[in-house]
């Protein structure tokens, strides 16, 4: 068999924190946490975006394109990430006075990903391209860079992938993951570079608009004062000094708001940084907290509030988890079956009666796009039991030609979670060529994997990209066993065989009995974000089953709900996913459990419910 084993790890902070509540103490230690300070999410402890490679380049090249009224064409990504980029800079952008903005979201099957020459192209065919920004891409984009520069298109490229030995030839390249960059965080994803992009440009327009009028090039020396004195509100104008005003500045002032802060935009900052699953580090979760914060108190676009109100989620109850389950897989699910152009345009509207009718058809799409994927994960799951099942393998590869594009990560994901080897699920792409998306278990570095098969078989992989948890790759049908054979070998010589098909789950505490309440479970849930890299704390407790365990659900095989008494006769409900045949054999009277604390809700009623991660029989 298979199928994964589960391992658990109980874990022993090193030092505590002297915090009064020990359990909290010992929640936060287990994480690394060293001083109370790391638990301040204030944005003022974000890091300092001086440390970013070329960000005087970006910037000055991006107020030039103000002065002069450039067209800024911003390409983005189709998923979560890249939508919530391109929407922040193009927000960003109308709001700082550009009136010559324009996106472009590639299309998956026609362009592939990043920006490529045909992009290119088409940013100076529909909008005459002066200036293509890129985000959440482009650090690899060598091909469309340079016909990009041949076309006389300049390129600011901001991404947060990792680059190679040399990058390409753009004006600015922001890319925490790039060498020579030294913003200490490289797990910002590609909306936190945008974000921190457009803090530094709405600094500068704002707060050093002088230079820009010195380079407006303005002689009359009154004017230039005059400019100042309307960007402070002193004094009203006639209407012809501001016709004179106006045409001298590009028409800056009808759309440039001298009260912006791109800090308005955090929530688009929270849902790219969740869905893309970037560890929350330290910085991370103050941008997520924040962005979480701002949607609690109904501080969010029309286009978030839309997805909210389709989701049937209160602003008050939000939490980063939400952006996990609800709000990140409607927008992925356009981008993966439709066009994230619809995504993005429910992200910039300011019509909340349009953003509710786009969130409404992401709501449905979301839909197809899982009765599409359960077809196709039970596909992959009867190849890997006809291919796999008896073997040893330390890796898994897949290929259908009818499986759809758009879900083969997702299932990849599936694959790797049932039993804990790195996979990649292919589907084909266009002119005999197929396209896989991998997922690797922890302490696999899937995309160096990929790096190596490339430099070991230079004619094996026509194209790769992604970071140590998730990569796709591009090569020919023919090559597929060659493919898979090269991946396992690579997997073999790097993993240690432990970490195959075992899953390690870290346990933080036997918890005390009378903490397991609701209002503990709401504790936790402000005390977070908790996510990738800051998980939420798995608890430890022994529970009497007192009713019979049931199996719910559409299929009513693997979801199980049980209600457990703890030692103080009290009752809980709780529930295990994905639960296999062999725990379900194993269920005795009494079992310890390892467990997360959730809020259920229900008809405007709250309970605790525990997520069962993994249990054992009590002897
Ligand atoms: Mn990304």
């Amino acid at each position: 068999m298979l199928e994964k084993t589960i391992k658990i790890v109980e874990r022993k902070p090193q030092h505590l924190l002297g915090l009064q509540d020990q359990i909290k103490d010992y929640i936060f230690s287990n994480r690394n946490i060293t001083d109370v300070n790391q638990l301040d999410y204030s944005l003022r402890n974000l890091i300092n975006p001086i440390h970013f490679k070329d960000l005087s380049k970006a910037v000055k090249r991006l107020i030039n394109a103000l002065i002069e009224n450039e067209s800024v064409v911003i390409i983005g990504d189709y998923d979560a990430d890249g939508a919530t980029s391109t929407s922040l800079v193009y927000l960003s952008l109308k709001r700082l006075g550009f009136t010559n903005v324009n996106y472009i979201i590639p299309d998956r099957i026609i362009h592939g990903y990043g920006l490529s020459p045909a992009l290119v192209d088409l940013a100076i065919q529909e909008h005459h391209a002066d200036l293509i920004i890129t985000v959440d891409n482009g650090i690899s984009s060598f091909e469309g860079v340079e016909y990009a520069n041949f076309k006389k298109v300049d390129v600011i490229i901001t991404d947060h992938h990792l680059g190679g030995d040399t990058v390409p030839e753009a004006v600015a390249i922001i890319n925490p993951n790039q060498k020579g960059c030294n913003f200490p965080s490289k797990n910002l994803t590609g909306v936190g570079v945008a974000f921190y992009l457009m803090k530094v440009l709405s600094y500068y327009i704002h707060q050093e608009f002088s230079v820009i009028a010195k380079a407006i090039n303005l002689t009359n020396t009154i004017v230039y004062e005059k400019i100042n004195l309307i960007l402070e509100n002193k004094e009203d104008f006639n209407s012809s000094e501001l016709d004179f005003l106006r045409k001298r500045v590009n028409r800056f002032f009808d759309t440039y708001d001298m009260n912006f802060n791109p800090d308005q935009y955090l929530d688009l900052v929270a849902i790219g940084t969740v869905a893309d699953l970037a560890n929350l580090d330290y910085n991370n979760r103050i941008l997520v907290e924040q962005g979480v914060r701002r949607i609690r108190a109904g501080q969010c676009s029309k286009g978030v509030q839309a997805i909210l109100k389709v989701q049937k989620i209160n602003n008050v109850d939000f939490s980063a988890d939400d952006i996990s389950f609800k709000v990140a897989p409607l927008i992925n699910a356009i981008g993966r079956m439709d066009n994230m152009v619809k995504g993005v345009e429910c992200l910039i509207s300011d019509d909340e009666r349009i953003a509710e009718v786009i969130a409404y058809e992401m709501a449905e799409t979301n839909k197809k796009r899982s009765v599409v994927q359960a077809e196709n994960s039970q596909q992959a799951l009867e190849q890997f039991e006809a291919r796999f099942l008896h073997t040893d393998c330390y890796s898994i590869c897949l290929y259908d030609p009818s499986w759809h594009q758009g879900v083969i990560g997702l299932n990849s994901s599936i694959i790797k979670d049932k039993y804990w080897r790195p996979t990649f699920v292919f589907s084909t792409d266009e002119g005999g060529l197929i396209k896989g998306s991998g997922r690797s278990i922890n302490n696999l570095h899937i995309k160096d994997c990929l790096d190596t098969i490339s430099k070991r078989y230079p004619d094996l992989i026509v194209k790769f990209g992604g970071h140590s948890g998730a990569a796709g790759v591009t090569i020919r049908e023919k090559d597929f066993n060659k493919f898979s054979q090269a991946f396992e070998l690579i997997v073999r010589e790097t993993v240690d065989p432990d970490d195959i098909g075992q899953e390690t789950i870290y346990c933080d505490l036997e918890l005390p009995v009378n903490y397991i309440t609701l209002d503990f479970a709401k504790e936790l849930v402000r005390l977070g974000p908790w996510g990738k890299g800051f998980p939420e704390p798995v608890f430890k407790s022994r529970f009497k089953i007192y009713n019979s365990p049931r199996l719910v659900g559409k299929s009513k095989r693997d979801t199980l709900i049980l209600d457990f008494m703890d030692a103080n006769n009290i009752c809980h409900s709780a529930i295990k996913f994905k639960a296999t045949p062999e725990l379900i054999n194993s269920l005795a009277p009494e079992m310890e459990v390892y467990y997360t604390m959730s809020i259920n809700r229900y008809c405007g009623r709250e309970t605790l419910s525990l997520i069962i991660k993994h249990m054992i029989p009590v002897e």
